[in-house]
């Protein structure tokens, strides 16, 4: 039988899902899982996501690199924000980031219960997709969202991967079948179909349209960040087919 594919438009409906026996893909399009999936592929070591910025900043003592976000800002106190170009430079090569951002640690936190967590952006999408056709589980999206509500951007993301994985996952619902059928409208100029979206607009007012365009990007890393006792570690690179 085939595995089902299906997404879970925000983390406020998880409660209506079964994650034991799962792989849960978590997407934050704008920026978390990017963001996340940026740091690992330049050489971060270890992602501790935290819900709270008082969480975050606990672990400070134990001598981790900070992160924590706020309404698209980087909250005062912390060494970095949620840019994956603050990401790139050398000095984070090897290093323990504690990393709390608006929706996407706390989704992660959320779905701790399936048997895989990974974290999924357009920016792997290839090699999530390898790696779940390897897995052969069924596949749950789960989107961050925005405070509870449905986006555009991470819904994109789940049709992308359902696309991917067309020829050996079945779509478990409409849910699937919706987030598709946007994904085959917005594919070609993903940019442009987000103009008018949310948190694409909130970044924009912030003056972000370089992470936007970045993060849009298909398959610029083979990086998959997976969940390992509550933190976040690189899986070994799986072959994109
Ligand atoms: O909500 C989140 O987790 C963040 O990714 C939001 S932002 O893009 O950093 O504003």
């Amino acid at each position: 039988m085939m595995p089902l594919i299906d997404v879970c438009f925000s983390p406020e409906l998880l409660h209506l899902y079964e994650l034991p026996g799962k792989v849960v893909v978590v997407v934050d399009v704008l920026r978390a899982t990017s963001t996340m999936v940026t740091a690992f592929a330049h050489g971060i070591e270890k992602i501790i996501p935290v819900s709270s910025l008082e969480d975050c900043l606990n672990q400070k003592q134990a001598g981790y690199l900070t992160a924590a976000e706020r309404e698209g800002r980087k909250a005062e106190g912390f060494d970095l924000g949620n840019s994956p170009f603050s990401y790139m430079e050398p000095e984070i090569k090897g290093k323990t980031l504690v990393m709390t951002t608006t929706n996407g640690t706390h989704a992660i936190r959320l779905s701790m219960a399936a048997d895989k967590v990974v974290a999924g952006a357009f920016l792997n999408v290839g090699s999530v997709a390898a790696m779940a056709k390897a897995e052969g589980k069924d596949v749950l999206v789960v989107c961050a969202g925005w405070k509870g509500n449905f986006n555009l951007e991470d819904t994109l993301f789940a049709g992308a991967l359902a696309e991917r994985l067309k020829n050996d996952f079945k779509p478990a619902n409409d849910a699937t079948l919706a987030a598709q059928h946007l994904y085959r409208l917005a594919w070609t100029d993903k940019a442009a179909f987000l103009a008018d979206s949310s948190h694409v607009k909130r970044l924009k007012n912030l003056d972000i349209t370089k992470d936007i365009v970045f993060c849009l990007q298909e398959d610029v890393y083979d990086v998959i960040p997976i969940l390992e006792n509550e933190i976040l570690v690189k899986l070994q690179p799986v072959a994109v087919t």
